[in-house]
């Protein structure tokens, strides 16, 4: 269990004087994930706020070696950096033990790059795949994306007289990697720190692939107080909107388990993306959505022995 005091020790691997917006929890993400490294990581990026905001030429806020990449190829940047690795181990000219991280946005990960990271998931490569989920695409200016919850309002999926917002569920992609069969899946959020930090270390310490989902609030598109970025992870947690659980060779654990299970419009409330559902002609959607979070939450519990 990693303890605060030490973690404050450690230098920063991102430094401040990133653009990322105020309030904004992307950089939390980065951090604690690197924070929870205890050898060198290399680490790959794909293109999306993270990289766009940390990398603005001819600076960086990455204290740790690091690649850019494309958008839709960060599992596989990062598998030719990882083989490299181990044919130069082989070949003794590398001893040290070194651990490979990729961060991706959603839309880099459960849309465009999913590709990519099947690939490298299928073939084995030691690496740790970390997408920061942020329900859209954000950096080009709040389009959905496969994560964008129902009825969420995007620049694609505008809420008004014509939809309520996007017409469709996110899409589970910790359910399609656990679907890979891979020794470590996990999802996360920066509000839970050491449940973030500790999951990173299990993934870094499998010999295989592993993939951690980290949800990250995103003031800009869901728009909300400067703030609230924590709480809002903390309550997506609460509200079982977003389950912390792991699955260890296919095991299923849950790493939390609210006391009390918020409804889930304490989560939707909070944001502006969400707001056109708090009106008499659509207050019917919440219950829409809570009846879903309810069956997914349900289905979970069984899987985790639970129920
Ligand atoms: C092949 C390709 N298509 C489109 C783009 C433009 N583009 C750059 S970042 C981005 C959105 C990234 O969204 P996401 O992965 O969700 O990350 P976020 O910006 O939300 O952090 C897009 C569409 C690109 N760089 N490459």
């Amino acid at each position: 269990m990693a303890r605060l005091r030490d973690l404050a020790k450690k230098p920063s691997p991102l430094t401040s004087g990133h653009r990322a917006c105020s309030g904004c929890a992307l950089p939390q993400v980065a951090r604690q994930v690197l924070l929870a490294a205890d050898t060198p990581v290399v680490v790959v990026v794909a293109t999306g706020c993270m990289e766009v905001t940390t990398t603005i030429f001819p600076y960086t806020a990455w204290n740790v070696p690091w690649m850019h990449c494309a958008f839709e190829n960060a599992a596989s940047t990062l598998s030719g950096i990882e083989a490299a690795y181990k044919a130069l181990k082989r070949r003794g000219v590398i001893d040290r033990e070194i651990r490979f991280i990729a961060f991706g946005g959603d839309g880099g990960t459960y849309d465009i790059g999913l590709q990519a990271l099947s690939g490298a998931l299928e073939r084995g490569h030691r690496l740790l795949y970390v997408c920061y989920d942020n329900q859209a695409y954000m950096n080009t200016g709040v389009q959905r994306s496969g994560a964008t919850p129902l009825y969420a309002h995007t620049t694609t999926s505008p809420a008004g007289s014509v939809i309520p917002g996007k017409l469709q569920w996110r899409k589970d992609l910790t359910e399609i990697v656990v679907a890979h069969d891979i020794p470590y899946v996990a999802q996360s959020t920066p509000a839970h720190w050491n449940d973030l930090i500790t999951k990173v270390q299990k993934a870094l310490a499998v010999d295989g692939p592993s993939f951690i989902n980290v949800l990250q609030p995103c003031r800009l598109g869901w728009t909300f107080e400067a703030d609230m970025a924590i709480e809002l992870a903390r309550l997506a947690a609460d509200t079982c909107i977003w389950p912390l659980y792991e699955v260890v060779n296919g095991e299923y654990r849950l790493t939390y388990r609210p006391r009390e299970k918020k409804p889930v419009e304490e989560w939707l409330k909070l944001q502006r993306r969400f707001r056109h559902l708090f009106t008499e002609k659509n207050r019917h959607l919440i219950d829409e959505i809570q009846a879903e979070v309810d069956r997914r939450w349900e289905r979970l519990l069984k899987k985790c022995g639970l129920a």
